[in-house]
């Protein structure tokens, strides 16, 4: 059994819980309320505050990246990560950018500004922030469509942990205002985001679904 602590709408959570689902794996989800992240209890899990964090059976780990490849370690069927070096290769560096390009400085304030901050706290957009964050934005929207190319995924032909990772943060993305200025020239993401939002495991973990699982 997996315990998934984490944030309600959090991107790198849903990452997690869509890895379990598409491995088929039992998992519970401990959702953090407001400010329990920065709390003791987590703390002692997570030092740096975020989430997500796991436990599987007693086996404690943080760092999203971490969490996905122990789980497709230790359940290896469906493999996650494609074969050969050169797409295991083009995984490594679509989920480093995930991470270091479009979440920080893009999704975490785009989505956030749009999306989180309205959704968990009420907050109005700052619009300058967002219209500051979107030259950021078209470049990682534009390198990601270079990547991915006509393939189906971001790995190749077979859905990879990269697919799985950005998916959650892509996702966002898709009902806010900004989406055809990010997207315009790059239909090969808006045909990858519906095949992603597709799957099972992507549809078990809507927002509202995740509420609902964590009630
Ligand atoms: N590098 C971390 C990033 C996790 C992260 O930034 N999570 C966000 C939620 S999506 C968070 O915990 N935010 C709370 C905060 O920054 O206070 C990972 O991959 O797990």
């Amino acid at each position: 059994m997996f315990t998934v602590h984490s944030i309600i709408g959090s991107p790198f959570g849903r990452a997690v819980l869509a890895t379990l689902i598409e491995k088929d794996a039992p998992y519970r989800i401990q959702a953090l309320g407001p400010g329990a992240h920065r709390g003791p209890e987590h703390i002692a899990r997570h030092p740096f505050g975020r989430v997500p964090a796991i436990d599987h059976d007693g086996f404690q780990l943080y760092e999203t990246q971490a969490i996905l490849r122990y789980i497709d370690r230790i359940l290896t069927e469906p493999a996650l990560t494609p074969d050969g070096a050169k797409n295991a290769a083009r995984m490594d560096q679509v989920m480093n950018i995930c991470d270091c390009y479009f979440f920080r400085g893009v999704g975490n304030v785009i989505a956030f500004e749009r999306v989180v901050g309205p959704a968990l706290m009420g907050k109005t957009p700052d619009e300058a922030a967002i219209a500051a964050a979107m030259p950021a934005g078209k470049l990682v929207f534009a390198e990601l469509s270079k990547l991915l190319g006509e393939a189906p995924y971001f790995g190749g032909p077979k859905v990879s942990l990269a697919d799985v990772l950005v998916a959650p943060h892509m996702d966002f993305f898709t009902g806010i205002p900004e989406w055809n200025d990010l997207t315009g020239g790059h239909e090969n993401l808006q045909r990858w985001i519906a095949r992603m939002n597709e799957r099972p495991s992507m549809q078990a973990t809507t927002w509202p679904k995740v509420s609902a699982m964590a009630a």
